[in-house]
This record gives C-alpha cells, structure tokens and sequence, in this order.
C-alpha cells in the first residue's frame, strides 16, 4: 500500500495527502516530522537523504519534494482528472505547480508563521502585514489569470490546482485584513466545495502556537 510520510498539518503534506485522497487511493500515513520524529532513523534517510517531509513509498519506489510526489500521483493514477492528457494542458498545471513554490509559497507561509506559529506577544504585525501586502501582490497575477477561466489549468480542476489551493486556505484563514481578490476567492470557494479538500486541507490551525501544537498531537490517531 502506498505510504506517505509526513504530518497532517505541515504545509507540504497537505497537497500530497490530498492529492492522494482526490485519487480515492488507499494509503498508509506514516506520522513523522515535528514532535513525531522519525527523520534521524536509517530507515526514513534511506526514503529521503534530505530528512525532511513529505516523503512516499510506493512499493519498491521513494520519492520526494512535494510537487514531485503531486505529479507522480496524478500522473501514475490520475491520467486524464488531475492530470490533463493534452500535454499543454499539463504544462500550463505544472506552471502554476512552480509559481506556487517559487512565488506564493514564502510569503503566504511567513503570514502564518509571524500569526499563528508566533505568540500574540511576541507578533510583530508591521512584518506580518509586509507579507500580506507581498502575499496578495503576488496572487493578484493568479487572479487576472482566473478571470477566464475556473481553475489554474482551464475550466476543470488539476493537479495545478493542488499546491496553490492548499496555500489559499492559509492565506484565507489568518486572522488578518487582506485586499479582495475577486477571482481567487472564486477559485477559493469552489475548492472549498471539494470532500477531499474539506477533509485534508480545511482544518482548524489553531490561532496560537500551544493551539498549534495540541492540534498536531491529536492527530496522533490519524496514522502509524
Ligand atoms: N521543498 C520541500 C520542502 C520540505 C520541507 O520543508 N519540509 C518541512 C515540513 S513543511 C520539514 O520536513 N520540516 C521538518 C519537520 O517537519 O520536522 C517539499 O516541497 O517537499
């Protein structure tokens, strides 16, 4: 049975858990990282030299870096749904995979870091809102782009749409003022009508580090 490695509430878990569940595919979570260790055991190093989540087995097959194991899924069990058959169709998903990582990824993620994973205490909201403003300048590119269309690859949902959508849901969900940006709410509405993503990816992140934290021992019981 396929594996996947990782914590439920890491932010590059998320995409591969729920890609997974978009599939219907039966897999094994294998709780590591964060307080649930494992990353140090030979075992995990022979997965992922790198020592760090998400990883996969397939079989005799490891893989990791999140979007790989994203594409490999989809590829692998998703021909013709997450993964577009034309092959221009797949190029433009795979575009928007990249853009998530090098473009959004960072600063939505710093708007969680300097919220949710930072005391109220010790928040500093100037630095938070700089990554906001940042966050949403760079979304509104994803913006324009969903003005003709429902989803990142054309007007079906993608893997394209996986990366991003997890990120959108921390973008939406920290307790901040943000610009509008008509067209990714849109997008961000129709996700939130999905099972696999109301399931895997919209989860209560707590609103403080101790929040945080019991909130990723609970999810003890979720896997091995
Ligand atoms: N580019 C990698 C980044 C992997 C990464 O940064 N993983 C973090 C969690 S999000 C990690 O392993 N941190 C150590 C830990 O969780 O213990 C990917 O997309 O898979």
């Amino acid at each position: 049975m396929l594996e996947i490695w990782g914590r439920p509430y890491s932010s590059n878990v998320i995409p591969v858990i729920w890609t997974a569940a978009e599939l219907g595919l039966n897999y094994k979570l294998k709780l590591a990282g964060g307080s649930f260790g494992q990353l140090d055991t030979a075992e995990f190093g022979k997965m992922n030299p790198n020592r760090m989540i998400p990883a996969i087995r397939d079989g005799d097959f490891c893989l990791w870096e999140s979007h790989a194991i994203v594409r490999y899924l989809s590829h692998s069990y998703g021909e013709g749904s997450l993964c577009p058959k034309d092959v221009r169709q797949r190029a433009v998903a795979d575009q928007w995979m990249e853009w998530c990582g090098t473009r959004a990824f960072t600063p939505v993620i710093q708007m969680f870091f300097g919220t949710v994973r930072t005391a109220p205490e010790q928040r500093d909201m100037k630095t938070v809102m700089a990554h906001v403003e940042e966050a949403s300048r760079v979304l509104s590119i994803l913006d324009a782009h969903l003005s003709t269309q429902h989803y990142v690859a054309g007007d079906s949902f993608t893997m394209g749409d996986i990366p991003l959508g997890a990120v959108a849901y921390r973008y939406f969900n920290v307790d901040v003022v943000r610009p509008s940006l008509p067209n990714v709410e849109a997008w961000y509405e129709r996700l939130t009508h999905r099972p696999a993503y109301q399931a895997h990816v919209m989860r209560f992140f707590g609103t403080n580090p101790e929040e945080w934290q019991a909130l990723e021992i609970a999810c003890a019981s979720e896997g091995d």
